[in-house]
């Protein structure tokens, strides 16, 4: 079995020790970070996802197999924000939409954005759209991102949309928004800015909102 279905199998297993030892191995051999997280670590998500949904996971196995992820990913981390000392690009909010725990995806997501240059405060999961404005507002941040997986909490972000139109804000600032479920045809529904498929095009798309051109 090679490294990468090692490690995949490790975190579909649940397996955090083995995923470390792996994933440190795999770096100390200059394997880029971007293709661990990308080959290995999103599909083993995706296969702990159909076991979910056919009934053979149930929640403790899939937060052992986050736990595995995230211990793999912790170390994927500093390599991923490389170039992060500075950030010419300004600040982007980011956080999951109001009901939504899945912080996965929106973590990579600000990881890669860290990388690419940007300035990232995180307000982690569950965010009200209360909370996102007040972080408009405080910070002056021209970007803000929302992440949601779950049919049920992705129409929050239709909220976010509509408390910045009330505030007189919506001009000020663009709106990201990501994650499985979102695609261009929701993204245009509510008025958002742009959708992103993965972390790798969220970053090319945050700057182009922004109006950076590279
Ligand atoms: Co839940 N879950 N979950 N879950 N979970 C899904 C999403 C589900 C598809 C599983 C399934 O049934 N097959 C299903 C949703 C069904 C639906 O709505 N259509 C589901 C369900 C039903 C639930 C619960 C309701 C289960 C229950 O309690 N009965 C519950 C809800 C909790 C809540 O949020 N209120 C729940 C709970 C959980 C856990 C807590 C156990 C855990 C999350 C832990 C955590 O995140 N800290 C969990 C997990 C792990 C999953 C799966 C297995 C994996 C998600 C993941 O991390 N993927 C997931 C199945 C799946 O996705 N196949 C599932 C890897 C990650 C890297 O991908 O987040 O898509 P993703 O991010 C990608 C892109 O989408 C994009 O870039 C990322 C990297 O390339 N992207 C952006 C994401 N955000 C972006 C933002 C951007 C741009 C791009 O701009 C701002």
């Amino acid at each position: 079995m090679s490294e990468f279905s090692e490690l995949q199998q490790a975190v579909i297993d649940g397996n955090s020790s083995e995923a470390e030892a792996i994933t440190r191995k795999l770096l100390e051999n200059g394997t880029p970070a971007l293709d661990i997280s990308n080959s290995v670590l999103i599909p083993a998500m995706a296969v702990v996802g159909q076991r979910m949904k056919a009934g053979e996971y149930y929640i403790p196995e899939v937060l052992m197999s986050v736990k595995a992820m995230n211990t793999a990913a912790e170390l994927l981390k500093p390599m991923l924000g490389k170039g992060s000392a500075s950030k010419p690009y300004g600040k982007v909010i980011l956080g999951t939409a109001k009901g939504d725990l899945h912080d996965i995806g929106k973590n990579l997501v600000g990881m890669l954005l860290e990388g690419g240059g940007f300035e990232v405060i995180d307000l982690g999961i569950d965010v009200p759209p209360e909370k996102f404005l007040q972080a408009v507002e405080e910070t002056g941040a021209p970007l803000v991102g929302i992440s949601a997986l779950l049919t049920t909490t992705m129409v929050h972000m239709r909220d976010v949309i509509e408390v910045l139109k009330e505030s007189g804000k919506r001009d000020s600032v663009k709106v990201m928004i990501g994650g499985a479920p979102v695609g261009q045809r929701f993204c245009d529904d509510i008025g958002a800015d742009a959708t992103a498929r993965d972390a790798a095009t969220a970053v090319d798309l945050a700057k182009k909102l922004i109006g950076i051109s590279e």
